[in-house]
């Protein structure tokens, strides 16, 4: 029977469960109430990092308030809800965006003001929460603010790392060092650990089938290790709805094996905790290399197990038959990484539920949605058979079996066509043999998308072409990516944000929410009074980025000049060596020109920040020439460049270390033009793209990714498109290998340049050799075919910025036309196409 509710006198209740105030003396209470008792610390000697504490603690409540009242509507409500699981999730800082999430901004400036405190520095206080490489973690952060935003029933499933993305550090030779994020080591105010919700994930043992008519297996022995829920609030802006974003973290099952203990082993003990406990240690580092390592695979199926168990749990709440799962149930699977929750989810079904197979595989295939995030090869992920036998070996046997009875179904389909079987088996013939992870996705999910119409076309005709002939078209769709522009303008952007509220004489509430109202900029391009406003805010941004800049690491930046700004995870194919390569080619030829061509340039400051994967040193050989080297090489030109009086003014270069989402916050504001280079067809998409666009930064690209799409909007005359399309990659590759024509030919200006870098012109030029000789033969990523169009598209720019009224003019429409890009476009469409949700009001 239900308990009386409420126990005491209802009045009283009723008046302590009202929302908290929020006038700005309720807020100094709160925080001063907050500094003395949650912190036990003395007002009297409180820093900026007890401040931003206490704000934080006073913010969060008001959090808590709304996430509760979100939890308690949908389990009353029972609506269909969908899960987002991503093993990244690239966070940030919370503060800040909560705050104007919340609408309270003003009042805690105000009232920390009174306090003696300055909001900014508070703010610049918080830690990130980098639990990600790049944009596929960072989408899946935008996603969770849109979702909240717009009132759907969202919630997030992830890993809670003791350790994010690494930080970076430059050695002064331009090395790039790796060292810990230990994000945790400040109290993280914004989880709530919830020790009760927890679960048991068994790894090794053995499976064995019952062979009694059922499917059913017996899975036994192994290790157990617990899983236990770490709970983020996602605040919606300007709404109550506050969703969940539910981390896992491992741990031992018992604290220590007793047995060993007892047997006098204390060290064997302590190791068997401390494996419980690694699993969640630390983040992987790699975004487009898979290593085929055991504890990455024990993570992902560790974090899948304990969602699902989460999800289904909640599901018999609700009290309906598990064959009803789907209409209550959809899971987004956020690339392969958690591929492993379909045979889980069958394992669940068939070995817990006692269902049949097909029963099973209606459920789960009605279930499931795959987001595939890149063609590149070497990034699909593969595991090795022997691995997965050895550490689920149930999850093995139902793999096999699924690809059994698929197999069987082509051949019905396509008989005796025995190439197809085995392009298309699950299992990669080999030594050894491995399940191929974006088939199973694929084949177990209701809907497959890729994440911009280029990209979604070449996942269709490449990787997945016999998946297309086998399955039908439209089960393969498309949703363009998109990006938060309450983070990616109202936050990073403040004054920008203001001057369209004036202009569109409208709130920010409405068309922050509704971003397609930006077009009602475009008159206004016309209007030279509001161009100098918006040239100006390009201004203070820009000494915004230098003042940081100047504190952070000591050097003056001169802002009279065009800001140039590439930033995103180093990699071939997203070529930083091509920009640094078009770097060097400018300096060449200004140190060429006589001084009065000189004073018709116009200076340039050019900025990259990124990190590499970490290097892998295989016993023994030399590591292969990668992405590291590009950094070195751009510190180096850099330390040259920058010290040569000859053209300091025109050309200054800068790589700032360790990039984060707060950089890309104060970078992207700052922009003038960023460059988007990747090889035609290998960039998915690209998110950074449409922040710089949204902040009406030009862009200058490659006709790849959603950079296609934001020219469609913007118009191309707006944009710097350069290099060759999508369609000639693969016959220019078959060039560089059956009829390699020597680069001195093909592009002079581009063998110039690597051989005054050979020279020696930057130190070092045996160690620069390797990353060289990957352009001059082979050049997979098509620098020698690009370069010359590459150098006419930059001199294109500098044409164009010479002309700064009609620089500006296209700054204004390109940013008016980036309504498309937001976030909430891209969620509504999978909640409307996909999941089949609906928006929830909390009141
Ligand atoms: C990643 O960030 C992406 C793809 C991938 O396979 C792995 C990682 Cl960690 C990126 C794509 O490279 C990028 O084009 C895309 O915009 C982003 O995912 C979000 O879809």
């Amino acid at each position: 029977g239900k308990e009386k509710w409420p126990r005491g006198e209802e009045k009283v209740w009723k008046e302590a469960m009202r929302d908290l105030d929020t006038d700005v003396s309720s807020i100094t209470k709160s925080f001063v109430n907050h500094v003395q008792t949650s912190l036990a610390r003395q007002p009297y000697n409180l820093d900026n990092l007890g401040a931003y504490q206490a704000a934080a603690l006073s913010v969060r409540d008001n959090l808590l308030v709304n996430w509760n009242e979100t939890s308690l509507q949908y389990t009353r409500k029972a609506p269909k809800r969908a899960y987002y699981l991503s093993l990244e999730f690239l966070m940030g800082r919370t503060l800040d965006n909560a705050l104007l999430n919340l609408g309270l901004k003003d009042k805690y400036a105000d009232g920390v003001e009174q306090l003696g405190f300055s909001m900014e520095d508070i703010l610049d206080q918080e830690r990130d929460a980098a639990l990600g490489n790049g944009g596929l973690g960072r989408l899946a952060a935008c996603y969770l603010d849109s979702s909240a935003s717009q009132e759907l029933p969202v919630w997030g499933y992830g890993l809670r790392y003791k350790y994010g993305i690494f930080q970076q550090l430059i050695s002064p030779e331009g090395n790039q060092l790796e060292a810990p994020d230990p994000w945790l080591d400040n109290q993280n105010p914004w989880e709530l650990p919830r020790l009760d919700v927890a679960y048991q994930v068994r790894f090794y043992g053995h499976a064995d089938r019952l062979n009694d008519g059922t499917p059913r297996a017996v899975w036994a022995g192994g290790q157990e290790v617990l899983a236990v829920a770490y709970d983020v609030m996602i605040p919606g802006c300007y709404t109550k709805t506050t969703n969940n974003l539910r981390l896992w973290e491992s741990k031992p099952k018992r604290g220590f094996d007793l047995n060993s203990f007892n047997a006098g082993n204390y060290e064997g003990a302590v190791e068997s905790s401390n494996s419980a406990a690694a699993i969640t240690s630390v983040l992987y580092p790699n975004d487009h290399t898979t290593f085929g390592k055991e504890l990455r695979l024990k993570q992902q199926y560790f974090w899948t197990a304990a969602s699902l168990a989460d999800i289904i749990r909640r599901f018999k709440n609700i009290g309906k038959p598990i064959t009803e799962f789907p209409d209550y149930v959809a899971i987004q699977l956020n690339d392969t990484h958690p591929t492993l929750a379909i045979p889980e989810l069958m394992r669940i079904l068939i070995d817990e539920e006692d269902q049949p197979w097909a029963t099973a595989w209606q459920i789960v295939t009605n279930t499931f949605f795959y987001t595939n995030h890149t063609v590149l090869p070497e990034a699909l992920e593969k595991w090795p058979v022997p691995l997965l036998e050895h550490l689920l070996p149930r999850h093995m046997q139902i793999i096999y079996d699924i690809n059994l009875l698929f197999l069987q179904s082509v051949e019905r389909k396509f008989p005796g066509d025995r190439d197809r079987l085995g392009r298309m088996s699950l299992i990669e013939e080999g030594f050894p043999k491995q399940v191929r992870m974006a088939f199973l996705a694929s084949i177990g999910s209701r809907k497959v998308n890729g994440v911009a119409e280029l990209h979604s076309d070449l996942v269709k005709t490449t990787i997945l072409k016999d998946f297309v002939e086998f399955e039908g078209i439209s089960k393969f769709g498309n949703v363009t990516n998109g990006i938060t522009p309450r983070r990616w303008l109202d936050q990073c952007n403040p004054e920008l944000s203001a001057l369209i509220s004036r202009t569109l004489k409208v709130d920010k509430a409405v068309w922050l929410k509704e971003l397609t109202r930006l077009e009602q900029l475009l008159p206004f391009a016309e209007d030279a009074a509001f161009r100098a406003e918006w040239a100006a805010i390009k201004q203070r941004n820009k000494e915004r980025l230098a003042h940081h800049v100047q504190v952070t690491l000591g050097l003056t930046i001169n802002t009279n000049a065009m800001f140039d700004v590439q930033i995103k995870r180093l990699h071939e194919y997203k070529r930083q060596t091509l920009n640094i390569l078009g770097v060097i080619h400018r300096y060449l030829t200004l140190k060429n020109m006589s001084a009065a061509e000189k004073k018709k340039v116009n200076p340039r400051v050019v900025f990259f920040a990124g990190k590499a994967a970490p290097a892998y040193y295989i016993a023994k050989l030399p590591s292969p020439p990668n992405h590291r080297q590009t950094i070195r090489l751009i510190v180096n030109v850099a330390r040259v460049i920058n010290a040569d009086p000859d053209t300091k003014d025109l050309l200054s270069l800068y790589f700032l270390p360790d990039y984060s989402v707060s950089l890309a916050e104060v970078l992207i504001p700052a922009s003038d033009i960023s460059q988007h280079i990747s090889t035609a067809g290998t960039e998915a998409s690209g998110t950074s793209n449409m922040k710089f666009c949204l902040n009406g930064g030009l862009l200058l690209g490659t006709v790849d990714g959603a950079n296609i799409e934001i020219a469609e909007e913007v118009g191309e005359s707006n944009v710097f498109f350069f290099g060759h399309l999508t369609p000639a990659v693969e016959d220019l590759r078959y060039q560089h290998t059956y009829h390699p024509v020597p680069i001195e030919e093909k592009c002079p200006a581009l063998a110039h340049v690597l051989n005054q870098v050979s020279a020696g012109l930057f130190g070092d030029a045996d160690v620069y050799e390797p990353l060289l000789n990957t352009i001059r033969q082979g050049d997979h990523y098509l620098l020698s075919d690009d370069f010359d169009s590459y150098i006419a598209a930059l001199a294109m720019v500098d044409e164009a910025y010479l002309d700064r009224t009609e620089w500006v003019k296209k700054s204004i429409r390109t940013t008016a036309k980036m309504g498309k890009f937001s976030s909430d476009r891209a969620i509504m469409e999978y909640a409307e196409s996909y999941w089949n949700i609906e928006p929830l009001s909390v009141v």
